[in-house]
């Protein structure tokens, strides 16, 4: 039935009623090569630095996809459209006339590539040359959104040459021992310079005429600045948390319900002198719940926080994967409808249930929630 309905994009932020969405597929899905900007990702001694360039075995794909489907089954029987990208074969070398990597990554993660703002989906640079590519997946969606909605905007942001220029030469070495790491990370000193525009969407958090974007490891202040000119009716903040010894998108740290209250990783919290517009406009920024499990799954290079990394389907309504009791609890006690959702399965994958999601069309419309502006 919803198949035949024509496609809307509108998508203002991350709480209004849900009805079309994008799930990932856990399809030919790669352990990311060791590129300059990867490797300061993975933990010193994890076994994804050996298994770096090799495929996730078919087994684990077919019990991620498993979820996945899973997952879509629920949304859809929630009234909501879901749409699925086409997979490429992710064990080719990618190549510009730059750099060439020995493989690519997958197309789990749509959150990390499609910025939905308002009737626009951007594609986002990227930052990692074996993600560089990972567009392709999701272009016959966005070709057919076009088609179907005369007022949708379909953008690409400028491509990255993503050449040794684009990132610090050296920087593993510095980042060998936590303490160190948590240094680099407190003064904002992350791989990648600025000599280009760089972003991963799913560092921005989005929320009617606000954007905040997080300044980490996969956006740079240049990438900052070019959402702010591009989306030039918003109002842009960059945000960090100088605690995140690995901060790679905000939305295992800083997560949006809905008008007024924000869930913050309480060992990822926003700097004081950031949290003032919060403050001002009278929004909550309460500490998330504990995550349920001491380790992420094997071969993930997630935290165990994705327990906060939660898919709203309205103001009142929030998935959260089935396992993460204390999240529930947290949003029990909020007064939220909790729908449980197995996913730790596909977490290795690219993250959780908002990573592997992208919006395509929300209810509602452009809203200024912070009218005081700091
Ligand atoms: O806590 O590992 C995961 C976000 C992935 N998109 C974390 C961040």
């Amino acid at each position: 039935m919803t198949g035949q309905q024509k496609s809307v994009v509108n998508s203002w932020n991350d709480w209004d009623p849900l009805k079309h969405v994008i799930i990932g597929v856990a399809d030919n899905c790669m352990i990311p090569p060791l590129e300059i900007a990867v490797d300061p990702k993975i933990e010193v001694g994890s076994p994804m630095r050996e298994l770096a360039g090799t495929q996730r075995s078919k087994e684990s794909q077919e019990k991620a996809n498993a979820q996945l489907d899973n997952f879509a089954d629920i949304l859809r029987k929630r009234g909501v459209r879901v749409d699925r990208p086409a997979p490429l074969d992710f064990s080719q070398i990618a190549q510009t006339p730059d750099w060439k990597v020995e493989c690519m990554f997958g197309c789990m993660p749509p959150r990390d590539i499609l910025l939905t703002v308002g009737k626009e989906m951007l594609e986002a640079t990227m930052s990692y040359r074996c993600r560089w590519f990972e567009y392709l997946c999701y272009r016959p969606l966005l070709e057919r959104y076009f088609e179907e909605d005369p007022e949708m905007k379909w953008e690409s942001a400028p491509k990255p040459r993503l050449t040794e220029e684009s990132y610090k030469p050296g920087y593993k070495d510095r980042v060998q021992t936590e303490e160190d790491r948590l240094k680099l990370m407190a003064a904002k000193d992350f791989v990648t310079t600025e000599v280009e525009v760089l972003f991963d969407a799913a560092e921005c958090l989005r929320m009617g005429k606000d954007l905040f974007v997080q300044h980490g490891m996969t956006a740079n202040l240049k990438g900052i600045e070019w959402i702010g000119r591009h989306f030039s009716d918003h109002r842009v903040h960059a945000v960090n948390f100088p605690t995140d010894p690995y901060p790679i998108h905000i939305d295992a740290t800083f997560v949006a319900l809905r008008p007024g209250l924000i869930i913050n990783n309480p060992v990822r919290a926003l700097p004081k002198e950031q949290r003032k517009i919060f403050e001002i406009n009278d929004w909550q920024i309460l500490d998330a719940a504990q995550p349920a499990h001491k380790e992420p799954p094997p071969l993930c290079y997630s935290s165990v926080w994705l327990s906060m990394n939660v898919l709203s389907l309205d103001p009142k309504t929030v998935c959260v994967e089935a396992s993460e009791v204390h999240q529930m609890e947290q949003f029990d006690k909020l007064e939220f409808e909790v729908v449980p959702v197995p996913f730790r399965d596909a977490y290795a994958f690219g993250g959780g249930l908002h990573c592997s999601t992208a919006d395509v069309y929300r209810e509602g419309s452009c809203e200024d929630y912070f009218p005081k502006q700091t």
